[in-house]
């Protein structure tokens, strides 16, 4: 998706215009950021609340992707030594021209695609219309193959996305745009296949609301067994003692005060007490995922390799951003910014300090959730949900099966807990 413009709903009067995290409307923030459209969400939310929602941006660089895969460059780099030609990136002789099937919209009725002897596949299909979504079987694939997809316009004004499902519809990965300054609205996914052998799935549609038609190319490589690294812990260090120039990358640079209660509603004088039970949702959160949480109240920011969630600052547009979706945390760098002032009267009632450390911790944790891959979901008990007001942050969520919102793609299931686990590993565990 290109640049995309504020949205005009910010110009509902009441309450303050302040965007809405897991509002009905996530809207898409510029460089490349994601759009979506109103929903209705149990229980019954306050209009405005379901109207004034916006998020962090969600797209997903493609040189992330790209060079995130550092993480898998030793297993990678062996392939050169059995390859000296570059056998996994050579491309088929010939491109099938029109492999797209009517009615392909469903894994069931998924077109069969059929690698060559060298694992690879190119062909053409067409989006056309906002409804079509084409679904493609990969065929069987291993935990450790690696399979690399490269979705090109070939025609028309048609901005792609691609998504890969395993055989219970859950999703894997997720591209919409390669590079995060839309530059390239081509998705790009390169992954090493996790979970169980079966047959995967290739999703290709139209970016939801962009309106957008036309064919497209389609190059898969799949180098069977690569490997599956083990995953690694994530240190996250939560910085609540501001700065200036922070630079968050796809995002932006701000200069932040210390966190204040005051800042977010009537707790003056309670800045500890409201930090510790934010950090106390955030850990419950992610209890029994290797993930290491930090904050600047205790502890100097470590030198390897962390996340830094920011606290501070107000945007207009959104309740906090992460700087990417990372695909099975490839990137272990990556941060995010919390907009505290946001939160300040953007709820239908006052929340006490508990419910305000609900909203912010459940923010985090979801933020957190973009930096380790995971995509929005559609269900307002679910951490990733983006369908649902203000009001839902007041309340216990956690990571678990949901479905894609439809601003993701139209079908398919994140069982946000299994990534999160392939992708930092379940605490206390090692091999
Ligand atoms: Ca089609
Ligand atoms: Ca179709
Ligand atoms: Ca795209
Ligand atoms: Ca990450
Ligand atoms: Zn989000």
């Amino acid at each position: 998706m290109p640049k995309v413009h504020m949205p005009s709903l910010f110009l509902a009067p009441h309450p303050p215009s302040i965007g809405g995290w897991f509002g009905c409307v996530a809207h898409g923030f510029s460089r490349g950021g994601h759009e979506s459209r109103p929903y209705s969400c149990p229980p019954p939310l306050k209009r405005w609340a379901t109207q004034l929602t916006m998020i962090h941006r969600i797209s997903v660089g493609g040189a992330r992707v790209i060079t995130g895969l550092f993480r898998y460059a030793a297993v990678v780099g062996l392939l050169v030594v059995l390859c000296p030609g570059g056998c996994p990136f050579t491309t088929p002789d010939s491109v099938i021209p029109s492999l797209d099937e009517s009615g392909n919209d469903t894994l069931a009725t998924a077109t069969e695609i059929t690698l060559d002897s060298e694992g690879r596949i190119e062909f053409d299909a067409t989006i056309e219309s906002m409804k079509d979504a084409d679904i493609f079987d990969l065929g069987v694939l291993a935990p450790g193959d690696r399979l690399y997809i490269d979705v090109r316009t070939i025609s028309g004004d048609l901005d792609p996305l691609a998504a890969v499902f395993d055989e219970r519809e859950y999703l894997l990965a997720f591209n919409d745009d390669r590079t995060p300054d839309a530059s390239n609205l081509n998705p790009l996914i390169d992954i090493i296949v996790h979970g169980g052998e079966g047959h995967f799935y290739l999703g290709v549609a139209p970016f939801p609301s962009s309106g957008s038609l036309g064919d497209y190319r389609v190059l898969v490589r799949v180098t069977r067994a690569v490997g599956i690294l083990d995953p690694e812990p994530q240190i996250v260090y939560l910085n609540w003692a501001g700065g200036q120039d922070i630079a968050i990358e796809n995002v932006g640079v701000y200069d932040l005060d210390p966190f204040d209660a005051a800042d977010v509603g009537p707790y003056e004088g309670h800045t500890e007490d409201l930090k510790d039970e934010i950090q106390k949702v955030i850990a419950d959160r992610f209890e029994g995922f290797n993930l290491v949480l930090l904050s600047s109240d205790d502890d100097a920011e470590p030198s390897d390799p962390h996340t830094t969630v920011h606290f501070g600052g107000f945007d207009h547009s959104a309740f906090a951003i992460a700087e990417q979706i990372d695909t099975f945390n490839a990137d272990q760098t990556d941060d995010a910014i919390i907009f505290t002032s946001g939160f300040y009267n953007a709820f239908s009632t006052t929340p006490s300090l508990e419910e305000m450390a609900l909203a912010i911790g459940n923010t985090t944790a979801h933020e957190i959730g973009h930096l380790l891959g995971l995509v929005h979901t559609h269900k307002y008990s679910s951490l990733m949900d983006t369908s649902c007001g203000n009001d839902t942050l007041l309340i216990e969520q956690n990571f678990e099966l949901a479905p894609l919102d439809s601003s993701v793609f139209p079908l398919g299931m994140q069982n946000a807990a299994e990534l999160i686990e392939w992708a930092i590993g379940l605490a206390g565990i090692t091999s």
